[in-house]
């Protein structure tokens, strides 16, 4: 990567729109700018002010009007100097935009290149940069909320405290060593035991936490299912807030899986509505009803209707075990305005597709269930990428050699170096020791002109 270099592109999406932006990053980003616009009277540059300008060729003629806005280093997104360029949104303005800054000097920017700059200048650390991704792709408010925190930091300052810790045992462990020849041990296994659980607990809990986190990011499947006609799709369709499967008084309605995204409390969550299990009447029913067990396999989470205004039968009580061997399943009962028959059992909750009774509190224990522990805590933050549970559990598998080194009093020099290999992942996360194949990975998933 060359820091020297000037850089553009599109930063708004592909297509038509009122208005598209066009950023320049880099030293020559001001002389760039002042060779493609045209400013009415001599223009002085005034740093974060808006000024009107023309977009003009090379031979002078206006191709459009823009509003600039000139971003002066360090204090910039890519903490160079920057210039947005704010067109109208018309692809083939904007295209002649760059390539008049391309023709002047700049270079197209690569796939998430400012930000990448505003991760190598420092302004940024990693998990900061990946969260602006998350930021840009989330598809709900709270998705976009949690990535908000993490662009703020919120990650790496759960971080640093471990780091802290980590670093005050390592240099109490190198500070020994140094007086080795007086034969005194300045850290006795016991203080080294107590100094490490905290460290090895914090590690823990956040790599602990990306089991929400990824929900959070990624999304949660739940399927539907039920005997034919207790109100599958009609529960589907309440929880979507949209008629998406068809609803009708005859069993066997619903033949294939129909699913569609809803946001439960935020949590994107890929609701399934199913086929209503029975012996199969026919060929086309059978497949579909074997695609219903697929879906509950392969589902998160399983919400077993039964029709709550009959007494329960024993197609129902075999779906109720079925879901219950699976892993995590819920128990509602459909049409209590009709009347509630059925005896279920308890942690079962009674609902009404038809008027909405219920479903509020429904919406409540599914997102209880994909966010167990309570959102409260959750909120105070938890990672939602891979890469760093990954790199928090190798940094425990170091923690824990080391706490072993300490029990069986294993000299200190040996027991440093798990000490430093529990260092290593987390000076990763933050990017103060990542190799450039891993940066490369990271920045080549973002879009161009971020
Ligand atoms: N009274 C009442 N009727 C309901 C309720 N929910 C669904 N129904 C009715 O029950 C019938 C079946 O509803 P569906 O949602 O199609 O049932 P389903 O489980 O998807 O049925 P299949 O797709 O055939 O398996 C329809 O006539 C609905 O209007 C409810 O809460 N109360
Ligand atoms: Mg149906």
């Amino acid at each position: 990567m060359h820091l020297r270099d000037t850089i553009v592109a599109i930063s708004t999406p592909p297509g038509h729109g009122g208005l598209g932006v066009v950023r320049i990053s880099g030293p020559d980003a001001v002389a760039i700018a002042r060779k493609i616009l045209r400013f009415p009277r001599e223009h002085a540059w005034h740093a974060w002010s808006a000024a009107l300008a023309e977009l003009v060729d090379r031979d002078g003629a206006a191709v459009d009007q823009a509003v600039v806005t000139f971003f002066e280093n360090p204090r910039s997104y890519t903490a160079e100097d920057v210039i947005e360029i704010s067109c109208h949104g018309s692809p083939v303005v904007l295209r002649f935009c760059v390539e008049r800054a391309m023709n002047e000097g700049a270079r197209l920017a690569e796939p998430g290149e400012f930000t990448l700059r505003a991760y190598l200048n420092g302004r940024i650390d990693l998990p900061q940069a990946e969260a602006v991704r998350d930021l840009i792709e989330a598809t709900t408010l709270y998705q976009a909320r949690v990535a908000a925190q993490q662009v703020e930091g919120s990650v790496s300052r759960r971080i640093a405290p471990l780091k802290e810790q980590l670093l005050e045992l390592i240099s109490l462990l190198e500070a020994g060593i140094d007086f080795a020849e007086d034969d005194i041990s300045v850290a006795p296994a016991s203080e080294i035991l107590r100094r490490l659980e905290p460290i090895a607990e914090g590690v823990q809990k956040l790599a602990a936490s990306f089991s929400f986190g990824n929900i959070v990011r990624a999304g949660f499947t739940l399927a539907i299912v039920g005997r034919p006609n207790v109100g599958k799709s009609s529960l589907f369709n309440r929880l979507l807030e949209q008629d998406r499967a068809i609803v009708t008084e005859i069993p066997g309605t619903t033949r294939d899986l129909v699913s569609e995204v809803a946001a439960i409390r935020g949590v994107p969550v890929k609701l399934v509505d199913t086929a209503g299990i029975r012996k199969g009447e026919g060929l086309v029913e059978n497949l579909g009803i074997e695609r219903s067990f697929q879906a509950m396999a392969d589902a998160d989470l399983t919400v077993v209707v039964v029709d709550v205004s009959v007494p329960i039968g024993s197609q129902d009580l075999e779906l109720i075990d079925r879901a219950k061997r699976q892993g995590r399943g819920l128990i509602v009962g459909n049409k209590s305005d009709m009347g509630v028959r059925a005896e279920l059992a308890e942690g079962s909750l009674v609902v009404s597709a038809l008027t909405g009774a219920g479903i509020e509190y429904l919406r409540d224990t599914i997102f209880n269930a994909i966010a167990p522990g309570g959102i409260g805590e959750q909120e105070t933050g938890f990672i939602t990428s891979l890469r760093h549970e990954q790199l928090l559990r190798e940094s425990l598998e170091f923690l824990a050699k080391a706490r072993h080194a300490a029990l069986a009093n294993i000299p200190h020099e040996m027991l440093l170096l798990d000490l430093y290999g529990a260092l290593r992942p987390i000076d990763a996360i933050t990017g103060a020791t990542t190799a450039d194949d891993i940066l490369n990975r990271i920045f080549s998933t973002f879009c161009i002109g971020k």
